[in-house]
């Protein structure tokens, strides 16, 4: 059941600007710079602030994908398990700036996951985070470096993110 409008189209490019322009300055420029997008929306969400990032400092920026899954264990007390489904990285991480970049943080056991699957294949100078939305409830001592909007959730709301590229249109909202 649908709540309330988060983030408009409007508002969602503004976000990725904000982003894209904390990046380069964070960063001093984006010359080691490689964007890391979690499937699915974090793919598109990548593309879109390597773009932004490319029209305000004329350059590209790689960007690749990993896949991660969340397996919740319902019937025992075992703590969800994120596994790597698939990762098609597509450069080799050393000694560059890696940012991450998902849709929704929540839990922190994605990113966690994220983690290893990059510090598996190479040695990265610096690994940083990106969401658009930071719902809260955190597992793990885990945060963002570049936030979108804050959203307080309770544990029984979900962020619904709409991104044009997979969904057909840009907003989100927070749905019971
Ligand atoms: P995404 O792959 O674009 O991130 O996990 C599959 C989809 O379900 C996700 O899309 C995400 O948008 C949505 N989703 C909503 N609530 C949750 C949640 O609590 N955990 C996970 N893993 N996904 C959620
Ligand atoms: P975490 O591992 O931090 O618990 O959850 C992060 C992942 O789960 C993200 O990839 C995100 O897509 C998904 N997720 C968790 N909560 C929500 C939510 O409320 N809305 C959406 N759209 N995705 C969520
Ligand atoms: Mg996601």
């Amino acid at each position: 059941q649908e709540k309330a409008l988060i983030m408009d189209d409007k508002a969602m490019d503004r976000a990725i600007t904000r982003i894209g322009h904390e990046i380069i300055e964070k960063n001093k420029g984006v010359d080691e710079v490689a964007l890391v997008g979690i499937k699915t929306r974090g793919v598109p969400l990548a593309k879109r602030i390597a773009k932004k990032i490319e029209q305000i400092e004329g350059k590209k920026v790689t960007v690749g994908e990993l896949d991660i899954s969340l397996y919740r264990d319902d019937l025992s007390e075992k703590a969800d398990q994120a596994v790597v489904k698939e990762s098609n990285l597509g450069f080799d991480v050393t000694k560059k700036i890696i940012v991450l970049v998902d849709d929704v943080l929540y839990t922190g056991r994605t990113v966690r996951a994220a983690l290893d699957a990059i510090m598996d294949v190479g040695r990265p100078l610096t690994i940083q985070l990106a969401v658009l939305i930071d719902r809260g409830h955190r597992e793990l001592p885990i945060r963002a470096d570049y936030v979108g909007k804050n959203v307080p959730t309770s544990k029984l709301e979900v962020i619904k993110v709409s991104i044009e590229d997979v969904d057909g249109k840009n907003y989100v909202s927070i749905n019971e």
